[in-house]
């Protein structure tokens, strides 16, 4: 790997995006990194929580601009082409991770940048980050799931705004809005945030996976659909022996030892 750091620690692979001089935006080795990354928190029964956060001053500026006009120089270049193969096996692979997904935004999140820090299932960021919706600026539209997330995070109005003026947005306002879960001071990012990904992983991993499909699907069902999911759900943690030792834990008035299983 040369464009990203991929560590486990405490049952966490932590994804650290590495390109801090072009502020770790997208080209291509890193998006295939990325990638191979995410396949193997699938694949990996010890990894239990994934950890995502960017190198040096910067989250991830969002596409390499420099990669996308060297790359349009030589060849006629299909940006839909390049969404396909690049950003959203991506955003389709931390959506289906049957395990939770940490974010940790350390600096500014641009274009499919922040698009990635939406998709997360818990965002953190650094009291001095910020989030650009960088695609208007250059003719483009949001891609990597923004405009799926972001609306549904802030409403209609507010991600409509955003989207079309394209205004840098402060962590602290990112708060309000409901774009991200928590503002860290900056020293203390790292600490908090990795704090919530190993608790995940510490954490009955099925329920959380369970509890990640219910969310996937609550975007777009009706409640009937939603009750029927809930119930089948339900049926499935109910067969874990993760949920016997929560509940056995529980009576027996001592501290829960969940497995994943
Ligand atoms: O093409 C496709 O495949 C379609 C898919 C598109 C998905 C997208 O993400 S489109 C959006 C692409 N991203 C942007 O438009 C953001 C561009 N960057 C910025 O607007 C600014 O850099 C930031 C607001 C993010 C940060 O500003 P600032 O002032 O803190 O830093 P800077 O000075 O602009 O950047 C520092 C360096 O990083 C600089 O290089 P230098 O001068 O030190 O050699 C700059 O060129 C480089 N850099 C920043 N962003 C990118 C980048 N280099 C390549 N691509 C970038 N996206």
């Amino acid at each position: 790997m040369e464009t990203i750091i991929f560590e486990i620690q405490d049952s966490v692979a932590k994804i650290t995006l590495n390109r801090p001089d072009v502020l770790n935006s997208f080209n291509r080795q890193m998006a295939k990194e990325v990638q191979a990354a995410l396949d193997t928190c699938a694949n990996d029964a010890t990894i239990r929580a994934v950890y995502l956060t960017g190198a040096g001053r910067a989250f991830c500026a969002g596409q390499d601009l420099a990669e996308a006009i060297e790359m349009g120089k030589t060849s006629d270049r299909n940006l839909g082409d390049s969404v396909e193969e690049v950003y959203n096996p991506i955003i389709r692979k931390m959506r289906s991770l049957q395990k939770p997904v940490v974010c940790a935004v350390n600096g500014v999140a641009a274009g499919a940048g922040a698009s990635l820090a939406f998709a997360c299932d818990v965002t953190y960021a650094a009291t001095s980050s910020s989030f650009l919706q960088a695609f208007s600026k250059i003719g483009l539209v949001p891609d990597s799931g923004g405009s799926f997330f972001l609306p549904r995070l802030v409403g209609f109005q507010k991600a409509s705004a955003l989207m079309m003026l394209a205004e840098k947005v402060p962590a602290e306002q990112a708060l309000q809005m409901g774009m991200i879960y928590k503002v860290c001071a900056d020293d203390k990012l790292s600490e908090e945030s990795f704090a919530a990904a190993k608790t995940l992983a510490a954490m009955p991993t099925k329920a959380l996976a369970y509890i990640k499909q219910m969310l996937n699907k609550s975007m777009s069902n009706d409640l009937d659909a939603q009750l029927d999911l809930e119930r089948d759900m339900q049926t499935s943690a109910g067969k874990t022996s993760d949920y016997k030792e929560g509940v056995n834990a529980f009576l027996e008035k001592r501290k829960p030892v969940f497995k994943g299983e």
